[in-house]
């Protein structure tokens, strides 16, 4: 592999372990699994693969509950066959990150098993975030933060003699206590393990709620609603438009000052490896200058840009984002980094094919209005072509590259995600972004296990989308995407730099630039727009029409063209 600022324009496959190939029959995806399908990757043209968590793990929160940060978990496969799927990515020149669970454990990471048998004030439970209750006899939580699941951010524990005890704190689900990062032995214990993983050869890591990590000194009460997203939208406010939803995490438990320093710590260790090993931040933090930070020179690589993502199907607010991304972060040096879908939201063929397509953190049930499914694939595919056509980096999340759409009408009683379990089921959770994938449009469960099996069902509308398809189909979205990355290369758009088409600088309808020699132009649904006479297309994201001689785009359509 390679060496360079390989990151600064990579474009980064996440593969979501147990949805992506099932290699032994459990219905489950594995490392082996992965392996086998490397070379889907390699024609699609993708320069690294971001791996889910594969970690050992009760597996309550599919993996974001780790109990062993050095092993991977036997649903998964072994060590062994880590390194087998590390070397032969490399092998084919496609880099590997992997993920990286800091600000909670699983309640089965042996520290937390300790920490329970341990006494109040002792070391063990000085890793995480142990409180009294509140309260003649300590019965209210110590504070009223709510946990990002729903329900309360705080358990209580039981003592030896079987009395009530202290609290412990939990951002996500009560199986996933949060780690107390003032305390130096957290830190050593996480350099060791990205020293572990850095040693095995992997060349980066997506940091999970890089933004919570440091909690507000002294864990204050907090009357903001502590939901996924908040009411700004990354601009700044510069640009009238912060009446929509956003992507901000914020109040106590987000953001704080402090959680630079982690990083600026983890950078110095990357840095000591050869290789250019990278890391990106997932941080919901808005206005984008917030965000910035994380991206400071001797701080993260990447952040990921989800003010992007909800940004929705409108042309000033993508331009307003795509603006105050690039300003945000040329003041700190750093590329963008751009996503549109992954494992959390509902994939874009679906939220885009929605009324409203603002970003849908919370899945959809049979019962919510019904994306229009050609809608939605037709933007998602204009969407896509847009973000990749952008100087900087992009992830695609898998399945992205065959158009699926969300499973919005899975049974109740199929759904694993812990955000249903613990709002009562008035939330749907992300069972629907996470439906294992098509291989074979023939095959039992779409040739994503040998015998058939597949954890979450899949939608018979997954049969039109199957990889051996649209790999063999002209015009396919595999096909689109496949194109548009050998493009992207061969243009160097990944390291281009960007001016508006001052003609549709405030059109409501058109987002169009120029990077390097190609311009990339979004028409979001006003009437077809004519191209200049000459105009070479280099990709399109759907059929094209014919004005007087002249090529003409039709609405929710995206074009690269030369001229
Ligand atoms: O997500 C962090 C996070 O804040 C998410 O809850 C996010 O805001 C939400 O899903 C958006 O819809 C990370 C992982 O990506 C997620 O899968 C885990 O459940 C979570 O951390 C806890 O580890």
């Amino acid at each position: 592999v390679a060496e360079g600022s390989w990151w600064r324009d990579a474009v980064i496959y996440q593969v979501y372990p147990r949805s992506f190939a099932d290699a032994n029959g459990d219905g489950v995806g594995d490392l082996p699994g992965i392996t086998a399908h490397l070379d889907h990757l390699v024609e699609l043209g993708v320069d690294a693969l971001w791996l889910s968590p594969f970690y050992r793990s009760p597996q309550k929160d599919a993996g974001y509950d780790v109990a062993d940060y050095r092993d991977v978990d036997p649903l998964f496969g072994t060590l062994d066959d880590f390194d087998v799927l590390l070397e032969a990515a490399h092998a084919r020149g496609v880099r590997v990150v992997v993920d990286l669970v800091p600000n909670h454990t699983s309640d089965q990471h042996v520290w937390f098993q300790a920490a329970l048998a341990a006494d109040e004030g002792s070391p063990e439970r000085g890793r995480y975030l142990f409180r009294e209750g509140r309260g003649t006899g300590g019965e209210e939580p110590p504070n009223n933060w709510q946990s990002i699941f729903g329900g309360p951010a705080w358990t209580r524990t039981t003592r030896a003699d079987g009395t009530p005890g202290q609290w412990y704190l939990h951002l996500f689900d009560s199986s996933q206590p949060d780690l107390d990062w003032s305390n130096p032995e957290v830190r050593s214990e996480f350099e060791d393990v990205l020293r572990f993983w850095l040693d095995r050869g992997v060349d980066g890591f997506r940091v999970d709620v890089a933004h919570g990590m440091v909690k507000a000194d002294g864990l204050p009460d907090w009357d903001g609603h502590v939901a996924m997203v908040d009411g700004a939208d990354g601009t700044d406010g510069t640009d009238g438009t912060d009446a929509v939803n956003g992507s901000g995490n914020s109040g106590p438990m987000f953001d704080q000052d402090g959680v630079h320093e982690i990083y600026r710590a983890w950078r110095r260790i990357l840095d000591s490896y050869d290789g250019d090993r990278a890391m990106v931040a997932e941080a919901w933090v808005e206005p984008l200058s917030r965000l910035a930070r994380y991206v400071r020179a001797d701080e993260m690589h990447q952040a990921f840009n989800f003010s992007f993502l909800v940004a929705g199907w409108d042309a000033a607010r993508l331009r307003g984002v795509v603006e105050a991304s690039f300003r945000a972060n040329d003041a700190v040096g750093a590329p963008t980094t751009w996503v549109l879908s992954n494992h959390d939201v509902v994939r874009h063929a679906s939220r885009l094919g929605l009324a409203e397509p603002e970003h849908r953190p919370n899945g959809l049930f049979a019962s919510d209005p019904q994306p229009d499914a050609e809608l939605g694939l037709r933007r998602a595919r204009a969407a896509s072509l847009l973000m990749l056509g952008l100087p900087g980096s992009s992830y695609v999340y898998q399945g992205e590259e065959l158009g699926l759409p969300d499973h919005t009408s899975l049974d109740d009683a199929v759904r694993q995600d812990p955000a249903f379990f613990r709002t009562g089921g008035a939330e749907a959770g992300r069972d629907g972004c996470r439906i294992p994938m098509p291989w074979e449009a023939d095959a039992p469960a779409y040739g994503f296990s040998p015998d058939g099996a597949a954890w979450l069902p899949q939608p018979a509308s997954y049969a039109a989308h199957a990889a051996d398809v649209e790999r063999a189909t002209p015009g396919s979205t595999f096909d689109l995407y496949r194109t548009a990355l050998r493009v992207r290369k061969a243009e160097h758009l990944g390291t281009g730099d960007l001016t508006w088409l001052g003609v549709f600088a405030h059109d409501p309808h058109v987002v169009a630039l120029r990077n390097r020699d190609v311009v990339v132009l979004a028409n979001l649904g006003g009437a077809a727009v004519t191209l200049p006479a000459g105009a070479e297309i280099l990709v399109a994201s759907g059929e094209l029409t014919q004005d007087a001689g002249a090529t003409a785009v039709p609405s929710d359509t995206t074009v690269w063209y030369r001229a």
